[in-house]
């Protein structure tokens, strides 16, 4: 987790490849989760893992063969190999206007002070953010929406600043929307959100079209490491890749570093070939402070799920001699 003082020993982990200079890599045995791991699933991607209990636990979108969308909790000893649930979380909400079902997806999740955080983009008249938590991942609670439709990528930051609980989120559209820039939304009970800032905005190239939060970001001593998801549109699409920028520890809507690259974008055949072709969709990031190894979850072509590798200190670096802040 991004606190300072957590170590996670048992973090995922696999060197560089011999003979690359890469400041990011790609899991040899990728993709860790295939589409089929559950007889429901037509596909499993966009996911979220967290240290539980000495192992890891996760949420999970599995769009099913009806082609609804929904979360799946899951279990692993080592961070790679899981155990799926067939069925979706149930959500216990004491709210059934708000608690009715349309779809759920691209799950975050993240330990803040004594239980388990659950941020989603949820149907609600229009995709929104869905909020939730759980203290032991048996049971699951809906809070409320934290926002109006339309918007998607809403990510917590793992412990209060100033007070105040903080979440990233990318305003957008009921469709592929053609644009999206990164805002911070901030409350003091989860239920209530505002004070909302404009983070980033779309650059050119890899990140021209639409941005979006990914992994919850990292606590470094220099700002909060944020990894986020950048859309170029191609002649066959949207491309999506993900790169990092730097934010202010305490004024996290100001943008210290910010890669003008980006870290990762579809090359593998796991990347480019599946339900949504040329989608690289980083949605966790496990962290071992003291080794400064990072695991990164994502999605690969809305049908996988894939682990890439790096270590702090060299994101930091990089960014410093790429960032066009
Ligand atoms: C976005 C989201 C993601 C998906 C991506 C590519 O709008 O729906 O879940 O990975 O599109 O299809």
């Amino acid at each position: 987790m991004s606190d300072l003082n957590n170590t996670l020993p048992n973090i995922p982990w696999e060197d560089r490849p011999a003979g690359s200079s890469a400041v990011i890599w790609r899991y040899s045995a990728n993709p860790i989760i295939p589409r089929d791991l559950i007889p429901s699933a037509n596909s499993i991607f966009n996911s979220a893992a967290v240290p539980f209990n000495g192992t890891f636990a996760g949420v999970f979108r599995c769009d099913n063969q009806k082609r609804e969308m929904n979360l799946h909790r899951g279990f692993s000893q080592d961070g790679i190999t899981w155990q799926l649930d067939n069925d979706p979380i149930e959500w216990l909400s004491d709210n059934p206007e708000i608690g009715r079902y349309q779809y759920r997806y691209d799950p975050r999740v993240v330990w803040i002070e004594d239980r388990y955080w659950v941020s989603w983009c949820n149907g609600y008249h229009g995709p929104t953010i869905g909020l939730g938590y759980t203290y032991d991942f048996e049971q699951f609670h809906f809070l409320e929406n934290a926002l109006l439709p339309f918007n998607r990528n809403g990510v917590l930051f793992p412990r209060r600043i100033n007070g105040k609980y903080v979440m990233l989120n990318r305003p957008s559209d009921n469709g592929h929307t053609p644009f999206g820039d990164i805002y911070l939304s901030q409350s003091y009970d989860m239920i209530f959100w505002g004070q909302h800032r404009f983070v980033m905005g779309t650059r050119g190239g890899w990140q021209s079209t639409k941005i979006g939060a990914g992994p919850v970001p990292i606590e470094t001593p220099e700002g909060w490491l944020l990894f986020y998801h950048g859309v170029l549109t191609s002649c066959n699409g949207f491309v999506y890749a993900f790169g990092a920028a730097l934010l202010d520890l305490d004024e996290p809507w100001r943008v210290i570093y910010r890669g003008a690259p980006y870290l990762l974008s579809p090359q593998t055949y796991y990347e480019c070939v599946g339900d949504v072709p040329n989608v690289a969709f980083p949605c966790a990031a496990l962290v071992d402070p003291p080794s400064g190894r990072v695991a990164i979850y994502y999605g690969g072509a809305d049908t996988v799920t894939a682990l890439a590798f790096c270590q702090i200190d060299e994101i930091l670096a990089w960014l410093k001699t790429n960032s066009q802040a």
